[in-house]
């Protein structure tokens, strides 16, 4: 069993697509034990993506996270962390494969709708980042 942190961004959310990945996940068989809707802040955005700040593109990331609500979530099952990523499909959704979640519906790679940890120390450290203990279920 493993735990992953993943995040709807703001243009998944105001497509409407919520709903849509939630049933993805689910119906590959994942537990959704944390879900949470906010507005993310420049600082929670630069803790975040604090590997990306020194980056070209860091601004146009931030300007965008920080643009509307993003839905926040914990999801549990076997090797979650790297199912759901390849779920995901690749970074740009143009090279995304067709069946995954950028693959379908993204075709921009500062729009890529759905964020998921890549390692278990990420996991770790993006799980802690946006929930405490009483808001995951056991
Ligand atoms: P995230 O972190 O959002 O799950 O995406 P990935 O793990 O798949 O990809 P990443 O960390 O390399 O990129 C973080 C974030 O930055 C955006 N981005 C990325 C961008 O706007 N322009 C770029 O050239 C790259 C490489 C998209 C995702």
């Amino acid at each position: 069993m493993e735990r992953t942190f993943t995040m709807v961004k703001p243009d998944g959310v105001s497509r409407g697509l919520v709903g849509q990945i939630i049933s993805r996940l689910e119906d590959k068989g994942f537990r959704l034990v944390g879900i949470k809707t906010l507005v993310m802040s420049e600082e929670l955005a630069r803790e975040h993506y604090q590997e990306h700040v020194d980056k070209p593109f860091f601004p146009e990331i931030l300007a965008f996270i920080t643009s509307g609500p993003v839905v926040a979530m914990v999801w549990e099952g076997p090797e979650a962390i790297a199912t759901i990523r390849k779920m995901m499909g690749a970074t740009n959704p143009i090279a995304a494969l067709p069946g995954t979640i950028r693959g379908d519906w993204g075709l921009k790679v500062s729009e890529n709708l759905i964020h998921g940890s890549d390692s278990p120390a990420a996991a770790e450290r993006e799980i802690n980042l946006f929930f405490n203990v009483h808001e995951l279920l056991n």
